[in-house]
């Protein structure tokens, strides 16, 4: 089935939903035989990016090779999906820039801290707030929120099942699927 290769980039604070919007929509797209990659700290962080912390320039190095490795899925004619923090704006623009224009698709998942502290999966937020982990986005480390990324997806009490639907129609509309 045709589609156009393109990332769907992203970013947003810890326990914001990137993830979980990233996977949904994953999911829709490969049920409709898209050919698709989810980059996500499950599969970097370990691996290509073992070596790497979250000092800042740890992150930058972080998110450059994420956009390399992107770059090349794209290259291979996959929709990339991308679900990092990746808090600097240079960063992303990096990224941006090795793109051909309408290839990279910015989603800001703009949840507010107090949500994701309130939810806080992983007990991360707590830890960070007792100076158990340092360096925590949001906490002690900077969240440079985009200034103008196609999509932005603000806290008004949508289901991470229905920013996937709502991304998946506008990559329908825009020419992608
Ligand atoms: C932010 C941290 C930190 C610190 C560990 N700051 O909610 P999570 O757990 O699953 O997602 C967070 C993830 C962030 O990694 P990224 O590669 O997306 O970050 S960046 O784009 O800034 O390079 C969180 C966990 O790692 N985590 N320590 N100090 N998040």
């Amino acid at each position: 089935k045709s589609q156009r290769p393109a990332i769907i980039w992203f970013t947003g604070l810890s326990g914001s939903g990137k993830s979980t919007i990233a996977n949904l929509l994953e999911k829709k797209l490969v049920e409709e035989g898209k050919h698709t990659y989810l980059l996500d700290g499950d599969n970097v962080r370990h691996g290509l990016c073992g070596d790497l912390g979250f000092s800042n320039s740890d992150r930058v190095e972080n998110i450059r090779r994420i956009s390399e490795v992107a770059k090349l899925f794209v290259d291979s004619g996959l929709i990339v999906l991308t679900a990092f923090i990746s808090p600097f704006k240079t960063d992303r623009d990096f990224c941006r820039s090795l793109m051909q224009e309408n290839e990279f698709i910015e989603v800001f998942v703009d949840t507010p801290i107090e949500e994701c502290e309130k939810r806080d999966p992983k007990g991360l937020y707590q830890k960070a707030r007792q100076g158990d982990i340092k360096d925590f986005t949001g906490i002690d480390s900077n969240y440079e929120a985009p200034v103008d990324p196609e999509v932005h997806l603000t806290f008004s009490g949508q289901t991470p099942e229905q920013s996937a639907e709502m991304l998946y129609e506008m990559l329908i509309e825009k020419g992608y699927l």
